[in-house]
């Protein structure tokens, strides 16, 4: 199949670059988000999200011509639906209104041979349970009428451009003839492989991938607890675990955030609660980490009430801005509760703002006076800080390194009292 005008709906971290890409080759592309403001940002040559390279990616998409955005789908030869799916925080279960919602959109301007894509992560049978009706209600039928797949974005905030063109792609039909017209379209610029599934299939690859990778961090972040009650350095002990050729275990921290990894379980656990124990334990592992690191904070300076400290990093893992979802965010808060003073530097954010929180610009600000120091997030500046200086800006002298960021034996030469997430010390 040739495909020259196509929707996205959504504009968003995958939905943009989605968009801005089929533009620059060659498709004609309309963006739809239902949020007005996002649409006049991008019209007026402005960017909501921030990912490397994508500003330039989608000025260059519509000075083209070739991407125009709107508020409203309109008709095209083919669909993709980039919405977000959170979940509700009360009952850990799929918020799927915006799916709903971007399916409802298109059903009125579904023809005969159009093709529709959902990529937004989703529960199991999403595609064909929850989606296939709301477009059958057009009069056409999935499948016969027209194709419908499913496609699941894999790509790593921070290196979405080139990912999303490098990384392989799995496009699951609902039938043999529907993944083959998703292959076709993502042939437009996907240069890794495109592996043809039926629909079911390619929603569990995704979650798949993302809980192997939640339960993964949960195992080394239980890892820490062990080392540290048995007197174990951690980090010593997975590097020499990890010379095992078939063991590969991940770093443990102050635990898992971001839009992904702490959601996507929970769609697998909804979907099938009495066969997924072990799923739901390492989620509840994973988040019960930042309150273990909030102990491990309060070991080092004896007790929290009335300390002052300085939180080195916000954002969700190093080298990103997004604070979304962050752990070091909750360490923060949870350290705030606890009766501690604390304020906090993030250099990829430095003037963000957020509820309950101080956030100072520079590192003089944030070392400023506090009796300790703790780094929350591996950004690479933080690991290359001088320990002689940093003591010297501050009026105390206990660090604690959740991250594995910094050199032990030159922190402690420095004078530093260092603790370290999975050391007894
Ligand atoms: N983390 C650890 N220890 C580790 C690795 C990560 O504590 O060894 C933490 C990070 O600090 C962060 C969280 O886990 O808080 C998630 O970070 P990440 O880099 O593992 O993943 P994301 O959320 O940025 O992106 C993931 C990717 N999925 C996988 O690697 C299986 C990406 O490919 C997906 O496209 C993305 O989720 C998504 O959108 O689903």
């Amino acid at each position: 199949m040739k495909f020259q005008k196509i929707c996205v709906l959504g504009l968003g971290y995958i939905g943009l670059p989605t968009a801005s890409t089929f533009a620059t080759h060659g498709l004609e592309v309309v963006g739809v988000d239902t949020n007005p403001l996002i649409i006049e940002t991008l019209q007026n040559g402005g960017l909501h999200i921030h990912e490397p390279g994508l500003l330039n990616l989608v000025q260059d998409a519509i000075r083209s011509g070739k991407l125009r955005v709107a508020t409203q789908p309109e008709p095209a030869e083919a669909f993709i639906i980039a919405v977000p799916t959170p979940f509700y925080e009360d009952g850990k279960r799929a918020d799927m209104r915006a799916v709903i919602s971007a399916a409802e959109a298109i059903t009125p301007h579904l023809k005969n041979g159009n093709l529709v894509v959902l990529e937004s992560t989703s529960p199991p049978r999403t595609t064909i349970d929850l989606v296939a009706p709301i477009l059958e209600k057009s009069g056409l039928k999935a499948g016969v009428d027209f194709h419908l797949a499913y496609s699941p974005e894999r790509v790593l905030p921070g290196q979405i451009l080139r990912e999303l063109v490098e990384n392989a792609r799995v496009v699951g039909g609902v039938t043999p003839e529907s993944a083959q017209a998703a292959y076709d379209l993502y042939s437009v610029f996907v240069k890794g492989q495109i592996v043809k599934t039926n629909a079911t299939t390619a929603e569990m690859v995704k979650l798949m991938e993302n809980t192997t990778r939640d339960v993964n961090i949960a195992i080394a972040n239980e890892f820490s607890r062990l080392a540290n009650r048995f007197g174990v350095d951690v980090w010593e002990a997975i590097s020499l675990a990890n010379l095992h050729p078939r063991i590969d275990i991940l770093k443990p921290g102050p635990g898992v955030g971001g839009h992904c990894i702490s959601v996507d379980p929970w769609f697998l656990v909804e979907a099938a609660p009495e066969i997924t124990p072990l799923i739901r334990t390492a989620r509840e592992v994973n988040d019960a980490q930042p309150k273990f690191v909030v102990n491990l904070v309060e070991r080092a300076l004896g007790s929290l009430e009335g300390k002052s400290i300085a939180a080195l990093g916000l954002a969700y893992k190093p080298d990103v801005d997004d604070l979304r979802e962050s752990p070091a965010v909750e360490v923060v808060l949870l350290l705030q509760d606890a009766g501690a003073k604390v304020k906090a530097f993030e250099p990829f954010a430095p003037n963000a703002t957020l509820p309950n929180l101080t956030i100072v610009p520079t590192l003089e600000e944030v070392l400023a006076d506090v009796d300790a120091v703790i780094l929350l997030v591996a950004h690479n500046e933080f690991k290359l800080l001088d320990a002689h200086i940093v003591i010297k800006m501050m009026s105390g002298r206990v660090a604690v390194d959740t991250v594995n960021g910094w050199d032990p034996a030159a922190w402690q030469k420095a004078g530093f009292e260092l603790a370290r997430l999975g050391v007894n010390t």
